[in-house]
């Protein structure tokens, strides 16, 4: 009896921690609502804050997208309607999105790797890990620092040979954009790999560095708690909240004209000081020790389907606006010319976007005179958002390597791929 009473007990504990372990979005919905003006995009984002209840995937010129828990749907519509402001589900069931992207999981495990479905940061780490054992002559491992939960944070440099321009890539700084790192995981693979002349030019003419997920606390996050999960997880003093914005953290402009939040509960939240982040200080500090052989740095995060070049803390041109939307230009027409049409826009992150200040395009352009530094938003403009079908992932990369030969081909020959430094 005692025996049974014991296995009953160990069992309810294990359910409940089984229950406890990942947040679910059962009927929560995301709404696309049109907004005329800033008050009104701010109210939203002030209700968002109550972050149990409501999160905001995108808040742009036009429209706020926002996730809701149907509990609390009469709060929003009561909002939408006072303002008659336009709104359309577009989301049904955040939940079912998050299901069915796991349910091609049952076709290959985690040790295996490839691009047609998302694996979590050990598979990742294992890859590179492979990648370094097959390449040992061209890749060297950059571990650039550790994560405030003690994470490696891990990159890859690809060099041919000495001298090459060099093109930084930042990716997963947000946790809940699985696209970017499986972006990047495949750009490191067919870097390597390609037997495309443009993409062997590509590869062996330029130095690579990659950070595939720089933000490893809050991506592992995702894949064991919560998909939505955004930020970092420091914990932030005198708050239940938990992380900040790393894309708000960077010691550039930081906190200027309302380009962040100062409230922990924000998914903007700026973070207690510039560089607050373990994450973004080891990704600056490596940046700042080789920023004379960077000439391009690009951030990769999702969705929106847009190119952003600096400034995001004010709306004032930077000095080469116009060769920033070349280049630009260039990666928008390359993938718009692929059979799948997809279309980017471009522009300055405050003009195409919102005032974000402390981002990383800002802080390279700005403090590290990286001269073409952009955000690139990935696939899509809403349709699934954050939680991007797997089968989309290398359509997604076809375009993601002919946009970058078109934006590295223009930016060479505008003269930015002149080498900065000497030995
Ligand atoms: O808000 C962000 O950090 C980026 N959008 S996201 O939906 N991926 O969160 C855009 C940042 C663009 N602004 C600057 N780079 N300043
Ligand atoms: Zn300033
Ligand atoms: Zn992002």
């Amino acid at each position: 009896m005692k025996n049974l009473l014991w296995v009953l007990a160990s069992l309810a504990v294990l359910l409940a921690i089984g229950c406890a372990e990942k947040v679910r979005y059962d009927n929560f919905k995301v709404f696309k609502i049109k907004t005329k003006n800033v008050e009104q995009r701010k109210w939203l984002e002030q209700l968002a804050s109550d972050s149990e209840n409501f999160n905001l995937w995108h808040s742009g010129k036009e429209e706020v997208h926002i996730m809701v828990n149907p509990q609390k749907l009469i709060n929003l519509q009561n909002y939408t309607r006072s303002y008659s402001l336009p709104m359309e589900v577009m989301v049904s069931n955040v939940q079912s999105l998050i299901d069915g992207e796991q349910s091609t999981r049952s076709t290959d495990d985690d040790s295996s790797f490839g691009w047609t479905r998302y694996y979590p940061l050990s598979a990742i780490e294992a890859f590179l890990d492979d990648i370094h054992a097959k390449y040992p002559s061209v890749t060297s491992a950059i571990d650039i620092g550790t994560s405030y939960e003690g994470r490696k944070i891990r990159g890859i440099k690809i060099s041919y040979k000495e001298g090459n321009p060099g093109i930084f890539i930042e990716s997963n700084i947000h946790a809940r954009e699985w696209i970017t790192s499986a972006t990047a995981t495949w750009l490191i693979n067919e870097l390597l790999t390609s037997t495309d002349e443009k993409v062997r030019n590509l590869a062996e003419n330029h130095d690579w560095y990659i950070v595939p997920v720089l933000n490893v606390d809050g991506f592992a996050y995702t894949h064991t708690t919560d998909r939505m999960w955004r930020k970092t997880r420091q914990p932030v003093n005198f708050s239940s909240c938990i992380g900040a914005d790393p894309n708000r953290n960077y010691d550039s402009h930081w906190m200027e004209n309302n380009g962040a939040s100062a409230n922990p509960c924000s998914e903007t939240y700026a973070g207690t000081s510039p560089f607050s982040e373990p994450e973004i200080k080891a990704l600056a500090d490596y940046v700042a020790s080789i920023k004379d052989r960077l000439n391009i740095m690009l951030a990769f995060h999702s969705y929106s389907q847009v190119l952003l070049s600096p400034y995001g803390w004010t709306a004032d041109l930077p000095s080469n606006f116009d060769d920033l939307m070349a280049v630009a230009k260039a990666y928008a027409d390359a993938v718009e010319s692929l059979p799948y049409g997809t279309v980017y826009t471009y522009g300055t992150s405050s003009g195409a976007m919102y005032f974000a200040s402390g981002a990383t395009n800002d802080w390279a352009y700005s403090e590290q005179d990286i001269l073409l530094s952009f955000t690139i938003e990935f696939r899509d403009t809403g349709r699934y958002g954050f939680i991007l079908p797997p089968i989309q992932i290398l359509p997604h990369c076809e375009e993601t390597m002919a946009g970058l030969l078109a934006f590295v081909e223009k930016a060479d020959e505008l003269g930015y791929l002149n080498v900065k430094y000497t030995f």
